[in-house]
């Protein structure tokens, strides 16, 4: 459906005179940097390809509850518990507001998720990794949702006025996130020797599934070029991934913990960290659905799903029937 719609956009940015009028018009109005509203005359590729997206964001923050809800149950004290509970809830929340920007592009929220269920829709690969100890949550926190927040500032300034507005908020929520997870990794990486392996562990395992969240290299990018022309996306994949390497060393040094990349060095002439390119056939491997986690994460989603049907035939039978008396009064 609108993942294969958009396929056809990855072929190329279309030049002024390929434009209709509609369409230069529409460049125009992004040029100029205004915001695109859903009324809004745009073109059928700008909207394809802004549900994919958002939706894959929507869905990312719904399927991203299952490895940190694993550790509600077992977070080592209340307030841990209480803090652990307070993130999860919030993802739920982010979820909610992608679903309703997409839904003003003309799709449903149902339609979204039988989409992902299909396999038709995407979420991020990071989530098909397991949390096995308490120092991944850390690691969560400080990588995943640091990376996340890396992505997310910038798509505050996107070109859709609601993606815009629900990033807005979702942003301010994940810089509590990432500093929940630094401050887990501070006592941990702080702690017995124990607590610091495993703070160590967390890291040698998070690294690169949190590098491959900024997606493949700009040169396999399939959609960054017409996303960029759109001001959807505000910088391509390798510049934010960049931009990730070079906050996240220094902290990893703050916690005297080690980025498993025996390439890591600090480059005098470009300014930037040098890093080695994560393992890309991991990559597509997890897109495939061939990650540890995927047929997991999947299952328990179908069975949110299939549990909540009689919620869902509840409120449509509630909605009839105030519809009928509506009619008869
Ligand atoms: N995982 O042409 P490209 C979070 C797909 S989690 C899976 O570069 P694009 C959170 C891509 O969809 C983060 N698939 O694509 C944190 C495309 O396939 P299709 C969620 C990926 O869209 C903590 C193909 O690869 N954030 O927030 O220009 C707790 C080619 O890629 C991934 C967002 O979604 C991946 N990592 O750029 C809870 C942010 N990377 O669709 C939640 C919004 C690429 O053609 N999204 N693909 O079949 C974006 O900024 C962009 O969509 C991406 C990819 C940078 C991710």
């Amino acid at each position: 459906m609108y993942a294969q719609m958009v396929k056809s956009t990855g072929l190329g940015v279309k030049s002024r005179d390929e434009m209709s009028p509609e369409e230069a018009r529409f460049q125009d109005r992004i040029d100029a940097g205004d915001k695109i509203e859903p009324k809004d005359w745009m073109p059928e590729g700008y909207r394809a390809t802004l549900i994919r997206q958002i939706a894959q964001h929507a869905h990312s923050e719904v399927v991203g509850q299952l490895p940190e809800g694993n550790w509600i149950t077992r977070a080592p004290t209340l307030e841990r518990k209480a803090i652990l509970l307070a993130k999860v809830q919030d993802e739920a929340g982010h979820g909610l507001y992608l679903y309703c920007a997409a839904e003003t592009l003309g799709v449903s929220r149902d339609e979204l998720t039988e989409a992902l269920l299909s396999g038709e829709m995407k979420y991020s690969s990071i989530f098909n990794y397991p949390t096995l100890s308490w120092a991944d949550i850390g690691a969560v926190g400080w990588l995943v949702d640091g990376a996340a927040i890396m992505n997310q500032v910038p798509l505050q300034r996107t070109s859709y006025g609601p993606y815009s507005r629900a990033m807005i908020r979702i942003c301010k929520e994940e810089s509590f996130h990432q500093r929940q997870g630094f401050d887990i990794m501070m006592k941990m990486a702080n702690g017995t020797e124990a607590q610091r392996r495993m703070a160590q562990d967390a890291v040698n395992r998070f690294w690169y599934p949190s590098l491959m969240m900024f997606g493949p290299s700009d040169k396999d990018s399939v959609h960054s070029a017409q996303s960029m022309a759109w001001k959807i996306k505000i910088n391509t994949n390798d510049e934010l991934r960049q931009k990730f390497v070079d906050q996240t060393v220094p902290q990893a040094h703050y916690l005297g913990l080690t980025i498993p990349d025996e390439a890591l060095a600090f480059n005098e002439d470009t300014g930037h960290w040098d890093y080695s390119e994560p393992d890309w056939s991991e990559f597509y491997a997890v897109l495939k659905g061939n990650g540890p986690c995927n047929d997991e994460r999947m299952a328990a989603r179908k069975t949110a799903w299939d549990d909540g049907q009689w919620v869902r035939d509840g409120l449509l039978a509630h909605a009839e029937k105030r519809a009928h008396r509506t009619a008869a009064e």
